[in-house]
């Protein structure tokens, strides 16, 4: 029986995913790096070290770096999402959520969001969304990262859920594969060739139905 839906945040809930891709992208072009949006979908749902590495063994310069020197490669990159974030307000909740967390919340199911963005709270702030969830769990409540299953079976431990009875929702392949490795349903948003693990799929939030969802889930 379903009982909590669990959000992934950049990408689902606000389109922050495309903060992050600017960020980068400013910081690899300093850095002589050029990478595009196919390159880019290697980095969602992925933690900012972990980013960062894969943007310089994209470019081949991974051994050219201290681990100070990345270090401060990627607050580099913070400060500028962190200004890119500052213009987010209720408006850039995207298309369909909003209906869809009214839906959830009108049968009394737990709503949590798991990302790995350590600036989760700060958007959910924004959004005005922060005290609509029932449990936020991000990068500082975890060990392992996407596509490690542990946030979202943490998210599922707090709301006090059977991972069985949750339903996780991703924009990102590896996000796809922590939802499933938790034996979760996975609803992705994006293509489906990409995120070809997800038990049901929409090309964007403006498409996701809750009555298809859960008639998909009881199936
Ligand atoms: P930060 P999610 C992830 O958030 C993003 O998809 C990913 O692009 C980003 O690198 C990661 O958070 C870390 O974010 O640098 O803000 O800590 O998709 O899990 O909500
Ligand atoms: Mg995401």
């Amino acid at each position: 029986l379903l009982q909590a839906f669990i959000f992934d945040l950049d990408g689902v809930i606000t389109e922050s995913a495309e903060y992050h891709y600017l960020a980068w992208k400013a910081l690899a072009e300093e850095l002589g790096i050029t990478f595009d949006r196919a390159f880019n979908e290697e980095l969602k749902g992925v933690s900012r070290m972990e980013s960062l590495e894969k943007i310089l063994v994209l470019g081949g310069r991974q051994d050219e770096f201290t681990p100070e020197q990345k270090a401060s490669l990627a607050a580099k990159k913070n400060d500028h999402y962190g200004t890119l974030i500052q213009q987010i307000t209720p408006a850039d909740i995207l298309p369909g959520i909003a209906p869809l967390l009214a839906e959830i919340r009108s049968r009394n199911l737990k709503l949590g969001l798991a990302s790995v963005s350590r600036n989760a709270f700060t958007v959910m702030a924004s959004l005005g969304l922060k005290d609509e969830f029932d449990v936020i769990v991000d990068a500082a409540e975890i060990k392992r990262g996407k596509p490690d299953p542990e946030i979202f079976l943490t998210a599922a431990q707090l709301l006090g859920v059977e991972p069985s009875a949750c339903i996780g929702v991703e924009d990102a392949v590896v996000g796809v594969e922590a939802i499933k490795g938790a034996g979760m349903f996975a609803v992705g948003i994006g293509s489906e060739e990409t995120l070809a693990k997800a038990d049901l799929v929409y090309a964007h939030t403006g498409l996701l139905s809750y009555a298809e969802i859960v008639e998909k889930f009881d199936q």
